[in-house]
């Protein structure tokens, strides 16, 4: 049963019951009328109660049922029509979540009472629409226009007290939920419930709302680039105002079929179900993630306190796993412990600012300078920088200290797992973890298994990904993973259009208009165009192998662009040197400027080598910029690095800054066509072939060959085409 109804003594509780998260399907709507149509019969019942089983409320309508035409039986606005204009009074008793429809059926409620560790919210402009069953209209009558535009414009989960403080709720109670709503429906019996029926109130305006509105709309322009939800949000919230109710609602759901229209919910559900089906990994070996039990992880330890070190000891303390956090420079240990404790510092105010305290606890973190401290941690997270002997000293330190079944785990961004594990005594113990920066922030985390990398070593560094709030990614082991290998030819792209004729912004401008966070030349500067340099001397690319300004045509072999490297010869490191691909009002400065410096330099380049500019459309940096990348996705594939389309996506979605709502590389090929994108590369390649990334894939050849299918039906057909390679 989708729902179920029992009476209290004259109080029905009705309970939505439709595993795991209540969502409201077409079979629970249906469930909903027949209760509340047999309760609000019953004479015998006088109030009712509305809950959900297995601890949740509800996470709103289903997601899967927006496709199909499961959405056009009853609607859910129907319903909460029904339940507002009810002559009973109707309590929402509200545990663990109330999101998207499941909020918007409370907000039909007359009264909301929910536990302390509940949350609230409408997040559907994360999944690219708006509340389309009454939320836009009835949240601001309730809270007013400034609280409900940042409930729903973010789609935060509002914690249960902070609901309270708001006005969203009626009462928030430590025990159980249900009988407290029940306890309060009967408090009400009797009373008048007009100004309980958000429908017919008045939303509080003033005479500078329409500049309000215009503000919030060129902000949210600027901060989500080209995503239309968030600006479908303000418009519905605006006719909240400047409407009567249901000509409110029927805008909602005019700005609801001009979004599906765009493309962007399905792309973002797309990338929504990704992100859940990543954790869902299989190995190639056969291992599935559901035959093999994580361990639990109950002290875990991190050695290296720089950048990256202090974001991860602040991510386990924040997850409720004590730390041991281990510096081997004295001095190092100080400052790494300063750091550590100030982000913990503001973690347990956020904590307490939300009403999470005391549920929510910090784990501590013991600060060392001896490795022998470490003999009984269950997990070991290495994040030291990037230098191969220095890792595999420490492996072989970790080995001999820890105890036999300690999992041992290094932070690289691309270095070889398997090297690593060579000098410890369990390799099968030893697994890659390259977390994004900052670690305590972002959400990506892609998890490399080694050669020899066991199944429960690859589940429980997957559940500690969970634990943490990441989204993990089971990736091979190859140089640079999966997404720094995929920016690979997305950044060399970029610099072979400087040389034929374009500037840093020109580049940038196309690729952010796109929805990118940053262009490729803003995102070098901020993360330092030295790193990358230092990688390519010790390969013998950059410096005194190369003679400085050799441009590509006039060398042997494949084509190399020079230019990031002769600005690195100068000192142009990037935004910590104050001038990189642009200038900085300081050393460490944030503002790009396009620098004249960098233009005269590009054009004496280009007149040195008589490279002759080419005509260069955005269409065109486009396709050479995000084509390269998107190959290079499919040679992953075909090379098993990641177990398929989604899993890129959902790396290029988290770690990169990619527009969510173009779904990711691999969606948006799929959206652009896969012989369009055969075509340009097979063109370029054709005129370059001293380009060897921007040769068709196999793979791509294949999945055009076959006719495109559809994109969840890649990971079936990357499988048999990679069995036949
Ligand atoms: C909406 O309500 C529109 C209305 O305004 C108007 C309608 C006209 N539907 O994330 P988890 C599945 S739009 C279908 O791993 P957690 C999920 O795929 C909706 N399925 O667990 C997974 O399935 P599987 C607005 C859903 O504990 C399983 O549940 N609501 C839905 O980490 C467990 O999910 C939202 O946007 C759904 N609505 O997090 C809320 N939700 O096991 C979206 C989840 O097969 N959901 N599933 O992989 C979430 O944010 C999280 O899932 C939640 C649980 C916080 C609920």
């Amino acid at each position: 049963m989708a729902a179920t109804r029992r009476l209290s003594h004259t109080v029905a509780v009705i309970t939505i019951n439709h595993p795991p998260v209540n969502a409201l399907s077409a079979s629970v709507r249906h469930a909903l009328v027949k209760e509340f149509g047999e309760a609000s019969k019953d004479p015998s019942v006088k109030a009712i109660v509305l809950s959900g089983a297995n601890g949740k409320f509800s996470a709103g309508a289903d997601i899967r049922e927006f496709s199909t035409s499961a959405l056009k039986t009853i609607s859910l606005e129907d319903i909460n029509a029904t339940i507002e204009a009810s002559r009973k009074p109707v309590v929402a008793a509200i545990e663990g979540i109330a999101l998207g429809g499941g909020f918007e059926l409370a907000l039909a409620c007359h009264y909301r009472v929910a536990n302390a560790q509940s949350r609230v919210g409408l997040p559907e402009v994360l999944i690219g629409i708006l509340p389309a069953a009454g939320g836009t209209q009835r949240l601001p009558r309730l809270i007013g226009v400034p609280a409900a535009l940042d409930v729903i414009v973010q789609g935060r989960h509002v914690p249960a007290t902070e609901a309270l403080q708001l006005g969203i709720l009626d009462d928030v109670v430590q025990g159980n939920v249900v009988n407290a709503a029940i306890q309060l429906a009967r408090n009400v019996i009797g009373r008048d419930l007009a100004k309980r029926r958000l429908s017919t109130n008045h939303v509080p305006s003033n005479p500078h709302m329409d500049s309000f509105f215009d503000t919030a709309v060129d902000r949210v322009k600027k901060q989500y680039r080209g995503a239309r939800a968030p600006i479908a949000c303000i418009e519905a919230i605006r006719a909240s105002v400047q409407k009567p109710y249901h000509s409110g609602l029927e805008k909602e759901k005019q700005l609801f079929a001009s979004l599906w229209a765009s493309g962007q919910p399905q792309a973002q559900q797309y990338a929504f179900f990704s992100e859940r089906s990543v954790g869902k990994w299989t190995h190639p070996s056969g291992g599935r993630w559901d035959t093999v039990a994580p361990k639990p992880v109950r002290t875990a330890a991190v050695i290296g306190l720089g950048t990256m070190g202090r974001g991860i000891a602040t991510s386990l303390a924040r997850a409720n796993i004590p730390v041991i956090a281990l510096e081997q420079d004295a001095q190092q240990l100080e400052v790494g412990k300063k750091t550590v404790n100030g982000l913990l510092e503001r973690e347990a105010d956020k904590l307490i600012k939300q009403g999470l305290v005391p549920d929510t606890k910090l784990a501590s973190v013991r600060f060392t300078l001896d490795f022998a401290e470490l003999r009984d941690v269950d997990f070991v997270i290495e994040a030291v920088y990037e230098n191969m002997a220095l890792k595999k000293e420490i492996f072989h330190k970790l080995s001999s200290v820890c105890k036999s079944d300690a999992f041992l785990c290094t932070n690289t961004s691309g270095l070889d797992i398997d090297e690593i594990a060579s000098v410890t005594k369990h390799p099968d113990l030893v697994i890659g973890t390259h977390f994004f920066s900052p670690a305590n922030i972002m959400r990506l985390l892609e998890v490399v298994r080694g050669r020899h990398t066991s199944l429960t070593t690859i589940a429980t560094a997957m559940n500690l990904g969970k634990t943490l709030g990441k989204v993990a990614v089971l990736v091979g082991n190859c140089p640079l993973f999966v997404g720094n290998r995929l920016l690979g030819p997305y950044l060399e792209q970029a610099s072979y259009l400087l040389e034929e004729g374009c500037y840093p912004e020109d580049v940038d401008k196309t690729l952010e208009d796109f929805g990118f966070a940053m262009g490729p030349f803003r995102m070098m500067d901020l993360a330092g165009l030295d790193v990358g340099w230092r990688s390519r001397m010790e390969k013998g690319l950059a410096g005194n192998k190369v003679p400085l300004g050799t441009p590509a045509r006039q060398r042997q072999g494949n084509r190399y662009s020079p230019l990031a490297d002769m600005l690195c010869e100068m000192g142009r490191f990037g935004q910590k040197a104050g001038k990189g691909w642009y200038q900085y009002e300081k050393a460490g400065g944030r503002f790009a400027q396009p620098d004249p410096w960098v233009k005269d330099f590009l054009q004496k380049y280009r007149s040195t080598h008589q490279i002759k500019q080419q005509p260069t459309t955005p269409e065109l940096i486009l396709e050479h910029c995000l084509y390269g990348l998107i190959n290079e996705g499919f040679r992953v594939l075909e090379d098993g690095i990641a177990s398929g389309a989604e899993d890129i996506d959902v790396i290029y979605n988290n770690g990169y800054g990619w527009p969510k709502y173009r779904g990711g590389p691999m969606y948006y090929a799929s959206t652009v066509g896969l012989s369009k994108v055969l075509d340009v590369l097979d063109g370029y390649h054709k005129q370059n072939p001293d380009v060897p990334s921007m040769k068709p894939a196999f793979l791509l050849k294949k999945l055009v060959a076959v006719g495109e299918p559809p994109i969840k039906e890649w990971r079936t057909q990357v499988g048999s085409f990679v069995h036949k390679l």
